[in-house]
């Protein structure tokens, strides 16, 4: 299987996908065009004849053979769906539109004195394949902040959750809750054509991102206190109004990683569970809130992006017990003992990448910049040497270098955000925007019902039992 996710890399490195600059077949940049939604209505029909092509001339071609491996082994490798917004390569990591994350960092408009590049830009570039002007970004913000509210009944759901419900659980509930007012469900029942379903999308999908830090900053304040939750600022940036609603606005450095934190956790291509969850759900014409809450769901998984969560207790457990300031000889016995428990190294390996995630990359260069002196970061930068090491004479991970998850709790705890429960929530914030991008663009090329084939261990017996290979 190894052999075959090589070839279908390499085949895919040669044919420039991974590395590709051009994401739409016209990336003329949007020069009249004053919102996303005109640029989009410009855009669709050109790669509506994009597709159309592709199918033409490859439609038929086949993708390499499928192993029986692969069905019992979590499909890995198998090439199996279409996402536009980002593409992973195994070594080189992600690249949205065709962009690294140094190259996004540099060339995505910033905050007035800022350095990270604001997630409203990435969410015109997901959607558009453009860097879109400083003005854009601007009329982005505001339109979000415009429809940030969320309706009374979907406060009350938050507000009776337990404090013990995990915040993702109470998450999940409020955005499938906001299918009450979902565009596009109205639109289906009022028998909305085909070809339109892509406007009432785009509504609900900007809606959804809109409404998140409202939800986000009322769950951290029921659950972990900070009073009352005060009013999004329409002058103000999506990460400046999170972090107020959160209760850290008065902390520059916050604002600028969740700006940094939002744009590199946006996407992170089609197959990982909370994207492809969102795929396959909103394939059933769910909207937007029905999706995006299926997607959820995924992300607080322990093995998805719950481990941002696990890597900062599994930190505080190694402190506890060999004390902070131990020697590599101690975090490398503890780093044994988790394996030897039949634990996974929370914030270590991938399913694809095979390399150190740039995700990982870019917040240490944060950190390096902003809290090099932090204990903790010391701790990260420590078992960063260690680690790997250990993983690869277990040998049993294909991948012993580290992922976005092992870096993004300690930058957000020097900041005082050490409510590890709460760490997946701001995950799921940015993966709204990946997804949604995508879901505005099934709407409007036409994705199909993702119906894969399945089969029983006794029909692969039946089918297999006189095949050689
Ligand atoms: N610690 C210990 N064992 C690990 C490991 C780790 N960090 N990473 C992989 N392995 C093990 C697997 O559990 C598997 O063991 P079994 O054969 O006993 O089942 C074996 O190595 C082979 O796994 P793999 O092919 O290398 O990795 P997978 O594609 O199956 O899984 C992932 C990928 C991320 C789930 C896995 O590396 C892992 O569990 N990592 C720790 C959890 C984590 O950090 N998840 C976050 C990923 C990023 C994200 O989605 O947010």
């Amino acid at each position: 299987m190894a052999a075959l996710r090589s070839a279908v890399q390499k085949s895919v490195a040669r044919s420039g996908i991974a590395s590709s600059r051009r994401g739409f077949a016209s990336t003329a940049p949007a020069l009249k065009a004053a919102t996303l939604k005109e640029r989009l209505a410009e855009l669709i029909p050109k790669e509506l004849e994009n597709v159309k092509a592709a199918r033409a001339e490859h439609g038929k071609k086949s993708f390499g053979p499928v192993l029986v491996d692969q069905l019992y082994g979590g499909m890995r490798g198998l090439p199996a769906l279409i996402w536009d917004g980002s593409v992973l390569d195994a070594e080189e990591g992600i690249r949205f539109r065709g962009k690294t994350i140094p190259e996004i960092q540099e060339a995505l408009p910033k905050a007035p004195g800022g350095q990270e590049p604001l997630p409203e830009g990435l969410f015109w570039l997901l959607v558009t394949g453009e860097i879109p002007t400083a003005e854009q970004v601007t009329e982005l913000s505001k339109d979000w902040a415009a429809r940030a509210a969320i309706p009374d009944f979907v406060e009350d759901i938050i507000d009776r959750c337990p404090p013990t419900l995990h915040p993702m659980s109470q998450f999940s509930m409020a955005v499938t809750a906001l299918n009450h007012n979902s565009a596009f469900a109205k639109a289906y029942q009022n028998g909305i054509s085909k070809k339109e379903y892509w406007g009432p999308t785009f509504e609900d999908a900007m809606d959804l991102i809109a409404k998140l830090p409202n939800i986000a900053g009322r769950i951290f304040r029921n659950v972990y206190g900070g009073g009352k939750l005060p009013a999004i600022d329409p002058t103000k940036d999506y990460s400046h109004n999170l972090a107020t609603l959160l209760g850290f606005d008065d902390k520059p450095g916050f604002i600028e990683l969740l700006r940094l934190y939002i744009t590199i956790h946006s996407d992170h291509e089609g197959g990982n569970v909370s994207a492809h969850t969102g795929k396959l759900v909103g394939s059933a014409l769910s909207d937007p809130f029905l999706a995006f809450g299926a997607s959820l769901n995924g992300l607080a998984g322990p093995l998805h992006g719950l481990a941002n969560q696990e890597v900062l207790i599994w930190l505080r457990k190694m402190q506890s017990k060999i004390g902070e300031n131990a020697t590599d000889e101690a975090v490398k016995e503890y780093v044994w003992s988790t394996l030897k428990g039949g634990q996974v190294v929370p914030g270590y390996g991938h399913a694809v990448l095979r390399k150190t995630d740039p995700r990982y990359t870019a917040q240490r260069e944060f950190a390096l910049k902003h809290l090099p002196d932090d204990p903790l970061f010391k701790l990260v930068a420590q078992i960063y040497n260690i680690v790997p090491g250990v993983l690869l004479e277990a040998g049993k991970a294909k991948n012993p270098w580290p992922n976005v998850d092992a870096h993004s709790g300690v930058l957000l705890t020097y900041y005082g955000m050490d409510q590890m429960n709460f760490y997946t929530v701001l995950f799921g914030v940015s993966r709204a925007f990946g997804v949604a991008s995508q879901l505005i663009w099934d709407r409007a090329l036409g994705a199909p019902l993702e119906r894969p084939k399945s089969y029983s261990t006794e029909a692969i017996k039946k089918i297999f039992a006189n095949k050689s290979a």
